[in-house]
């Protein structure tokens, strides 16, 4: 397996992954590769997870502090939370023992923008960044790095890391090399200038990542794959969600307000978003672009349908079947992808610069458009808020979609006031459930909500807001975003007692 280490002064440095956990102190600060399940270290967090386990077992105190790019797989934060290690995390989370462990009040978790973690970083008000732990494919006879399945924020941690630990997966395709773009033009105010980009398939940095091979401490060499979770097929809810949103693009077209080809999208993960790829496979659009945060499924699908020039993302969230379809043809879908930092995919100025089509999924929207992604009854973290408000806010067109209700019609999604706010009702242009599509755009709050509870409430909880509403355009203190404040929230209390929202 060395010959994925062409370096020769940095062989020496193989050893194993407890010898290389070893290195990390109690209290300190590690930053990972990883999103969405992709390129993140499989074996230096498992062997720090057996560390702290026996260090606990002896009575001793420890814990990390863990940035990644995004949400991981279970052999980094499912064994660190499980091991009780982690004392700290950022920006976003899937796992669902960190997430069990966030909830019990066990884990301090800094949920925030991704495209934000990078200068968050860099301006230092969270310390250090002690130990960085980077998967790569392969590393090259000058010390550069070839990425894995996943930049995220791999160039920060390497370039702030004091001390490098990298994993060589020789489960990554060889082929992976030639499809990144690592951009090293960000700077802090007042140095920070324009991101040279302006077309999604353009290229405006390296191939590889740079590492002072001084700092590398360790390399360790695994051969584990990416977790790629089996994909669920989209079901009637999802094909409907994907049906509305279709007509909708359609519609824009027609009137003028798009072109034939879109505008590049950004599609979220999932089975809603799969849907809607799947749906654009047979649709009227060709030569569409996408300008995303990770590539999935239904991306391969309008890859080999044509109908896809490019897509440019900051990793892959692949099923099993999937990623051997990319690692099969990995020459076709290397010049159509590309991967970059995740500051650089999820940048507000190149989305807005490119006008991105933001479709992602939600927990609930009110009745005036305000988009809960990430608490579920205003206080249980479900994931994080991720790369949504960093596309919602900056898109052309920002949509958020989901069943009109959850766990089993006990919950609405369309709620008369949000439990949580990740998403104010100005960066929500278009609210699509399985009931049909609100077009909110140029609307006021009391436009809006007569659009949300027809076009997208579920006709179980429909008369119930149209109940409330009307009542509130009674007598609420005000009539600009009319409501009843101590009933507002009073459907998820209701379900906190009794377990559903219905009366
Ligand atoms: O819980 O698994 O316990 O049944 O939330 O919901 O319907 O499977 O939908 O997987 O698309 O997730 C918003 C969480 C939707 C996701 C969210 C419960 C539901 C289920 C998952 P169970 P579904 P999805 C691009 C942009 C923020 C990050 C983001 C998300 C679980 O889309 O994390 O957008 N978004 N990133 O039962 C109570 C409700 C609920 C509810 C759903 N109203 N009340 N529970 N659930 N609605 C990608 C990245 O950033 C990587």
């Amino acid at each position: 397996m060395t010959s994925r280490i062409a370096h020769p002064g940095l062989r020496s440095k193989i050893m194993s992954a407890a010898d290389a956990a070893a290195l990390i102190d109690s209290g300190t600060t590690v930053g990972m590769s990883g999103f969405t399940g992709s390129g993140y270290p499989k074996s230096v967090p498992l062997a720090l997870a057996s560390r702290i386990e026996a260090e606990h077992a002896a009575g001793k105190p420890f814990r990390v502090k863990v940035w990644t790019g995004a949400s991981t797989g279970p052999e980094l934060d499912g064994a660190l939370a499980k091991a009780n290690g982690i004392e700290f995390r950022l920006p976003y989370n899937s796992d669902p023992i960190a997430r069990e462990k966030i909830n019990r009040g066990e884990m301090e978790y800094f949920d925030m923008h991704l495209s934000q973690v990078a200068p968050v970083a860099w301006q230092g008000f969270l310390g250090p960044l002690d130990t960085a732990v980077v998967e790569v494919t392969g590393i090259r006879p000058d010390g550069s790095l070839i990425p894995s399945s996943s930049v995220g924020n791999n160039k920060t941690w390497l370039d702030r890391a004091r001390q490098v630990i990298l994993e060589v997966n020789a489960w990554q395709n060889p082929a992976l090399e030639g499809m990144h773009d690592i951009y090293y033009g960000t700077h802090l105010p007042p140095d920070r200038v324009p991101i040279p980009l302006i077309r999604a398939d353009q290229r405006i940095g390296s191939p590889y990542l740079a590492c002072d091979p001084d700092k590398i401490v360790a390399i360790v060499e695994t051969d584990s794959p990416d977790r790629n979770l089996p994909f669920d097929e989209p079901d009637a809810v999802a094909h409907a969600i994907a049906g509305h949103l279709l007509e909708f693009f359609a519609h824009e077209v027609k009137m003028g307000r798009l072109p034939a080809s879109l505008l590049p999208i950004q599609s979220g993960v999932g089975n809603i978003a799969n849907a809607v790829l799947t749906g654009l496979v047979d649709g009227p659009f060709s030569g569409l672009t996408a300008y995303t945060e990770v590539i999935q499924n239904g991306m391969l699908d309008l890859l080999d349908a044509g109908k896809l020039r490019i897509a440019s993302a900051t990793a892959f969230s692949l099923s099993p079947d999937a990623a051997a379809r990319v690692n099969a043809k990995m020459d076709f879908y290397r010049d159509r992808m590309i991967l970059r930092s995740q500051e650089i995919s999820n940048h507000p100025e190149v989305i807005r610069r490119l006008g991105c089509l933001a479709m992602n999924g939600m927990i609930e929207a009110d009745i005036y458009g305000a988009v809960n992604s990430t608490h579920v009854m205003g206080s249980r973290i479900q994931n994080g808020i991720g790369g949504s408000g960093d596309f919602a806010r900056n898109a052309y067109i920002s949509i958020f979609m989901s069943p009109s209700t959850a766990k089993g019609g006990k919950i609405s999604a369309i709620v008369p006031q949000a439990s949580h706010v990740d998403h104010i009702a100005q960066d929500v242009q278009v609210i699509v459930t399985e009931q049909g599509l609100a077009d909110l755009r140029g609307h006021s709050p009391k436009q809006r909500a007569e659009l949300i509870i027809e076009n997208c409430a579920h006709p179980t909880y429909r008369p119930m807001l149209a109940d409330y509403y009307a009542r509130a355009r009674k007598s609420s203190y005000g009539q600009q975003s009319p409501s009843l404040l101590t009933e507002a929230l009073s459907w998820h209390q209701r379900f906190i007692e009794t377990g559903t929202m219905l009366p």
